[in-house]
Formats: C-alpha cells, structure tokens, sequence
C-alpha cells in the first residue's frame, strides 16, 4: 500500500503482537539456536498444533491500554491513559510485567490521581526507569498522530506515565518515530531512514533531562544516537554475527538495549539473509532473526514487528501466524478504527 496506507496501519499493531506472542517462548534466554527458532514458527502452521494459542504478555496488555485510550478520548488523556494502565494490570496481573513497574500500576488505581506523572518518578530512587516498557507500547502514537511533531511528544509523555527516567521515555520516541516514518514508506530507503532516526534524536538528546540521566548512568553523551550509529555501521558491514548484534546494541530489558536492536533486525531482514529460510519474506525474516538474538525476545520483536508490519503491510503476516496469536484480531480491527481516525492532511 502507499504511506499511511490501512495495510500498514493494520500491519503496525498485528506485528507488535505477532512479536509479543512468538517471542514469549524465548524471553530470558541467553542464546537461541535457529534451529529452534524454526521449530517454533513452523509449529505455527500445523493446523491441529496441541500448544493451543499463544498468550500475549504486558506488551499487548499495555499497547491495548493505549490504543483504546487514544480511541474513546480521540487523542492523548494522561488520566485515562493511567488508569487504563492501572485497571489492566489488576485485572490480569500475571501478564510478565517488569518487577518495578507493578508499584507504580498499583499507585495508578486511583481514579483522578492529581498527578499521573509522579507514581514513575518514585521509581528507583527518584530516577525513574530505563526499562523499554514505554517503547514497547509505542507503536500506537504513530497511527494517531500524523504530525511527527505530536509523534514525539505524545510518545514521550506516553511513555512517562511509568518511564521518567529520559533512556526509558526517549526510547518510546525513538519507537515511535521508527513506527511514524515506516508508515510513511521510509523504508524503501533504508540509509535515509537510519539518518533520519538519527537527526530526529540528536534533538531529542540534546535536552537537559537527557544529558544528566546519560551522565548520571554513565552513558554516552547522546546515548540512542551514539546505538544508531552502530547500526548504521552494522548495515553497512556484508556479513554481522550474532555475538556481534549482542555486544554492540544489546539485547536487554533496557530501552537503549532493546529499541535500536529491534531496528537493526528490521533493517537487517528487508534483505535475504544467510542462515534464514529462502522462503521467508521480509516479515518472518525479521520476526525469526529476533528471535534468535535472545534475551527480551517478547519486547525486541514486538517492537521490530511493529515497525517491518508498518512497511510490509499485514498482508505480509502469515495467516496461520497471526491465528496462533492471541489478540491479533483486536488489534487489527483497532488498527482500521485508529486508521479511520488518522488525521487528513
Ligand atoms: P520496569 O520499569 O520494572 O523495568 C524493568 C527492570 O529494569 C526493572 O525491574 C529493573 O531491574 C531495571 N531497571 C529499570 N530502571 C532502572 C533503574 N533506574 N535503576 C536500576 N534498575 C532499573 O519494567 P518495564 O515495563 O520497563 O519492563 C521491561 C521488560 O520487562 C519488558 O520486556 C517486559 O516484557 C518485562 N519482562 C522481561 C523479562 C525478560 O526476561 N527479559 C521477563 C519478565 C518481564
Ligand atoms: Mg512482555
Ligand atoms: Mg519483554
């Protein structure tokens, strides 16, 4: 489809899930054969698989908030965003959510909280989190906001109600912003999009907020920037090893570990790859080399299926794929009301 086409639209939030419902099964692990990775979505076609549907994980639970929340406020309600968070979580806590971020869900369950903001800034000390559980959830401020402008800003306070701490809110800017301009079809160029990525963040670093919390952690002075760059080195290298994808972006619970490696994998996989079936298109490319990476395996394709599902469309998302996952249908019907809800120019 052409930019901010409903293919994309549609592709963007079933991706996410797709990403969150496969990756759930190597979440943690420290290395994954490919072998097993393959097993695992070739399972995925048999029509009479005993496994039953896989469940989502606090990824969906919380894009769902989002989305639903940008749906019945038409647009960005900090209290109801909150609340939705909140009432989610008591009402299926068992979803994998990070350790930290249960007190502040918990402090949000009080409706008309006076200020949503301040449960995140208790965190850690007074530092907030850098956990990318504000970047997971991101994918649905690039189909409610046309401008990027509005992109950036409704992501970043998204993302605050339980990031404060700039490497975890900034992280769901640079998620966001990856989802905005690959709807956009940015990615038919991938250089312009990585240099793109990269301008729009060197802005988004050189605030105040975000050169003490990079100080403070003992991060680079413009850390995400500093990420882009070494993908944009990785792109530019023939061949790239596992080990190498891990040591140089990481493959954590962290944003600033997670967002640019779930960008490389999308960068990575619009080409055929070694190692990666040759009947394997661009999106189970990229959900499969995810995969294999290891470590937060749910989030890191959540958030590479969000944004290869904005480029390749859903049609790109195998039927039997999205059958097993628990959630698709729902985000797909909500990608056509955010859709329809996209503001014209
Ligand atoms: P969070 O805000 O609780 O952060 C996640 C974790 O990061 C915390 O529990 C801390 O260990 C650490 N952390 C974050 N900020 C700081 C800080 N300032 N100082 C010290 N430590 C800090 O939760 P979240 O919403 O960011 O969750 C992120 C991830 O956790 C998601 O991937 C989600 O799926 C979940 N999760 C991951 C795993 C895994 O093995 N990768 C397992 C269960 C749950
Ligand atoms: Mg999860
Ligand atoms: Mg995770």
């Amino acid at each position: 489809g052409g930019p901010a086409s409903i293919a994309r639209f549609r592709g963007a939030l079933v991706g996410a899930v797709l990403g969150d419902c496969v990756g759930g099964e190597f979440e943690g692990a420290e290395e994954v054969p490919m072998d097993r990775v393959l097993q695992h979505l070739n399972g995925l076609q048999d029509e009479d698989r005993g496994e039953g549907i896989l469940q989502y994980s606090d990824d969906t639970a919380m894009t769902r908030c989002v989305v639903q929340s940008l749906l019945t406020r038409a647009g960005f309600d900090e209290q109801d965003m909150a609340y939705s968070f909140a009432k989610e979580y008591s009402l299926s806590p068992g979803r994998g959510y990070g350790s930290g971020v249960i007190q502040v869900l918990k402090k949000l369950r009080v409706p008309k909280l006076n200020d949503v903001f301040q449960p995140a800034r208790a965190q850690f000390n007074g530092r907030g989190s850098f956990g990318n559980g504000g970047a997971m959830r991101a994918a649905p401020f690039a189909l409610a906001f046309r401008d990027h402008g509005d992109v950036k800003r409704y992501a970043r306070l998204g993302a605050m109600l339980t990031h404060s701490c700039s490497l975890g809110y900034n992280g769901a800017v640079l998620q966001a912003l990856a989802v905005h301009l690959s709807l956009q079809g940015a990615l038919d160029r991938p250089h312009k999009f990585i240099n793109r990525l990269i301008m729009e963040m060197e802005e988004v670093e050189s605030e105040e907020a975000a050169r003490q919390d990079a100080r403070l952690l003992k991060e680079s002075e413009f850390p995400f920037c500093d990420r882009l760059h070494r993908v944009k080195d990785l792109m530019e290298r023939n061949q790239v090893s596992i080990e190498e994808v891990i040591s140089e972006l990481g493959n954590g619970i962290a944003a600033l570990h997670s967002v640019p490696t779930a960008i490389f994998c999308v960068l990575h996989c619009l080409e055929v790859r070694e190692g990666l079936p040759e009947n394997y298109r661009g999106m189970e490319r990229t959900m499969a080399y995810s995969l294999v990476l290891g470590g937060d395996t749910d989030t890191i394709a959540c958030m590479g299926g969000a944004i290869a599902g904005a480029h390749y469309g859903v049609d790109a998302v195998p039927n039997a794929w999205g059958r097993c996952c628990e959630g698709a249908d729902d985000a797909d019907r909500s990608a056509e009301h955010l859709h329809k809800l996209y503001p014209r120019l």
